[in-house]
């Protein structure tokens, strides 16, 4: 892959304390959260629809877009990430889109439903002229009539301020897993940015959107302890992305062993009965998941999905397959 950034690689850095989860007082101990993970499987499942059926109805699924506006080349080390400079993947580093092209997948989103457009950068941290250009982007896609939302790094209170201003709707910055696995995945940044990114997007008055990776090799006890973080952020996030990884070839983790799917399923369980009125969002690896446990996600109550044939840089379901999917489940799409 073509850098087209210097890589600066800073010293791996202590495990930062994040949010309290280990102690009573916390809305959701971690302790309480693995407890949920364990219980059996149908109990667990019976619980979470029940959560689920009182805040939503179970039969509607929202779908928002993603398209990848800044592709590659990115200076994170991220171990499971594709764009990353880091890692020989084959994915060519671009440059920043142009407005016009990006209102052309807004169109076509629109078109097929899709009520979120999400635009990711493979950015450490966007620069103040990258946002001025982004805030184009996220008025393209307002004046279309969809929620916007943007997924660009780390972010100053200023420009957390700027893209507000801008019309943006949500803000995607995960935690990717728990405290003590991240320095494992991730050395460039720690935890404590993620948080300190959160923290700006939420006094700016933009909703959050923040979730994990599964299938990283991980513990059951740290995909406990990744939701009890998110659970426990107050507020919790208005969307929860949970990611099945997708193991690229070039990337550290290619090769980790693939997560059992109910245990993924678990996850998903969990993080509605930990975050009730959160969308959580079925997301990247449905590619290579059965349509059985996809309906079984959504049953755990998964309300939302990423809908077109491309994530950022992999492959996703064509839309014509989740529409047959959604008839064939009974689902219906969210409306704005
Ligand atoms: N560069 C920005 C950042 O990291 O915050 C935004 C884009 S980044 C690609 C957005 C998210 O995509 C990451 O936080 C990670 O959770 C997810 N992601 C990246 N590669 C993935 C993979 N191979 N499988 C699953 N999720 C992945
Ligand atoms: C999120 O949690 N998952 C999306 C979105 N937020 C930006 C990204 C998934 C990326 C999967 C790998 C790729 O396609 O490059
Ligand atoms: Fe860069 Fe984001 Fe990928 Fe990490 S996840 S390497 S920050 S694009």
């Amino acid at each position: 892959m073509t850098a087209v950034h210097p890589i600066h690689i800073s010293a791996p850095r202590a495990a930062a304390p994040a949010a309290r989860t280990d102690d009573a007082t916390a809305r959701w101990p971690r302790e309480k959260v693995l407890a949920l993970m364990e219980l059996p499987f149908n109990d667990l499942l019976w619980q979470a629809q029940q959560v689920h059926r009182q805040h939503f109805d179970a039969n509607v699924v929202e779908r928002a877009t993603l398209l990848s506006i800044k592709t590659g080349g990115c200076p994170e080390d991220c171990g499971y990430c594709p764009q990353s400079a880091h890692h020989d993947t084959g994915v060519e580093a671009g440059k920043l889109m142009e407005a016009d092209e990006v209102r052309q997948a807004v169109q076509a989103a629109k078109q097929v439903g899709a009520t979120r457009f999400c635009m990711g950068a493979a950015w450490r941290s966007p620069k103040d002229r990258d946002i001025e250009k982004v805030s184009k982007l996220i008025r393209v896609v307002k004046d279309a009539g969809l929620e916007a939302c943007c997924t660009l790094g780390m972010l100053t209170e200023q420009q957390a301020q700027a893209l507000k201003d801008a019309g943006l709707d949500y803000y995607n910055h995960n935690l990717d897993t728990a405290p003590e696995a991240y320095g494992r995945i991730i050395q460039t940044r720690d935890y404590q940015d993620r948080l300190d990114t959160l923290d700006r997007v939420r006094d700016a008055g933009i909703h959050v959107c923040s979730g994990g990776i599964v299938g990283m090799g991980e513990s059951r006890a740290e995909r406990a302890g990744l939701i009890a973080q998110l659970a426990n952020l107050d507020p919790y996030p208005e969307s929860v992305p949970i990611n099945d990884l997708v193991r690229v070839e070039g990337t550290p983790l290619a090769d980790a062993p693939k997560l059992d799917p109910l245990e993924f399923v678990r996850t998903i369980a969990v993080a509605r009965i930990t975050m009730p009125k959160s969308h959580v969002r079925l997301s990247a690896g449905r590619q290579q998941m059965s349509e059985a446990v996809q309906a079984l996600c959504f049953l755990a109550g998964a309300n939302s999905i990423f809908y077109g044939d491309k994530l950022l840089t992999t492959d996703n379901p064509d839309v014509q397959r989740d529409d047959a999917l959604f008839a064939k489940l009974g689902l219906t799409a969210k409306a704005i």
